[in-house]
């Protein structure tokens, strides 16, 4: 009796495994991913794709003069990464200060973000020491 029902069973169970891979199969074929080829040229239009880069104040940098923001340059496409986020990371207060952004005070562990929406070469520097200067290079996407 019992090795009968375990036959049973067996068969049921190959039955529905059967099922499942059929049903699979067919769902993978009637939403087949779009080919890679034709999204590699959509641009990224919204927010939700624009990446944020990071800038840091190194600990020591306030009392270390080869120290600097890190990385001290860097290059941005408007649309794909225009949005920069600096932290402080040092023991020490600085400020982001630009000609068309300026962070103020920033303390330790704080972040500024700011988003470059129009191209060009924009330095900065923190007003607390004079030897930390960077640059954003933006350029249109
Ligand atoms: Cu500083």
């Amino acid at each position: 009796m019992s090795t009968q029902r375990r036959g049973i069973g067996t068969t049921a169970t190959v039955a529905i495994v059967v099922v499942i891979i059929a049903v699979a199969a067919v769902a993978y074929y009637a939403y087949k991913p779009v080919p890679p080829t034709q999204q590699s040229s959509t641009t990224p239009t919204t927010s939700a794709h624009i990446k944020t880069v990071n800038v840091n104040m190194p600990l020591g940098a306030g009392g270390t003069q080869r120290l600097n923001f890190v990385p001290e340059k860097i290059i941005v496409v408007v649309g794909v990464n225009n949005t920069v986020r600096w932290t402080n990371h040092d023991s020490a207060a600085h400020t982001v200060t630009g000609s068309t952004f300026d962070s103020g005070g920033m303390a330790v562990g704080a972040n500024f973000t700011h988003t470059f929406d129009g191209q060009g070469n924009y330095s900065y520097r923190c007003s607390y020491h004079p030897w930390m200067m960077g640059s954003v290079l933006v350029r249109n996407g």
